[in-house]
């Protein structure tokens, strides 16, 4: 039987997840309806990706012996001002989430349940990979600043990512 106290902290994990698929399924559709295809393609995949660690952590409690409890989620915000302003709060949600996980794993610990503390593993290189796979695209954009050619690029770059089987970090 999944430990109490791990078993709310994973549920809470689950309703971050369900927002950050949520969040950026908004960022998608302002990329869409925005002039960035591409952009809007790798934040669609994202929101896949999300939903997809949502449900992995639903289906571990469930087949623990818990019970995964679906949260009210609040709207994300959807004004957002450029591409640049997109990815920078991208990489901070995600450096929230990596905090959300890390201090998940605290919890593991605390209640000696290493069983959960290794599926988590997972989760912890997710997070270094996405962190850093945000943080080479805000470099990138940051880069371009305002050049029109330069963010049409990126976009390219992103849609070409969208489509790979998995997001890698851009070159
Ligand atoms: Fe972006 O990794 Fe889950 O939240």
């Amino acid at each position: 039987m999944l430990n109490q106290k791990v078993q709310e902290a994973i549920n809470a994990q689950i309703k971050k997840e369900e927002f950050s698929s949520r969040l950026y399924l908004s960022m998608a559709i302002w990329c869409e309806t925005n002039g960035y295809p591409g952009a809007a393609a790798f934040l669609y995949k994202h929101t896949e990706e999300e939903r997809m660690h949502m449900m992995k952590f639903v289906r571990y409690v469930n087949s623990r012996g818990g019970s995964a409890v679906v949260s009210d989620i609040e709207k994300p915000e959807d004004k957002f001002s450029s591409l640049n302003d997109i990815f920078t709060k991208i990489l901070v949600h995600e450096e929230f989430i990596t905090t959300s996980i890390n201090n998940l794993y605290g919890v593991t610990m605390d209640e000696k349940d290493y069983t959960t503390g290794n599926f988590l593993q997972w989760f912890i290189t997710e997070q270094l990979e996405e962190e850093n796979l945000m943080r080479t695209i805000l470099d990138k954009i940051s880069l371009v600043g305002l050049d029109k050619a330069g963010m049409f690029h990126i976009d390219k770059e992103l849609e070409g990512m969208a489509t790979a089987t998995k997001s890698a970090p851009m070159a």
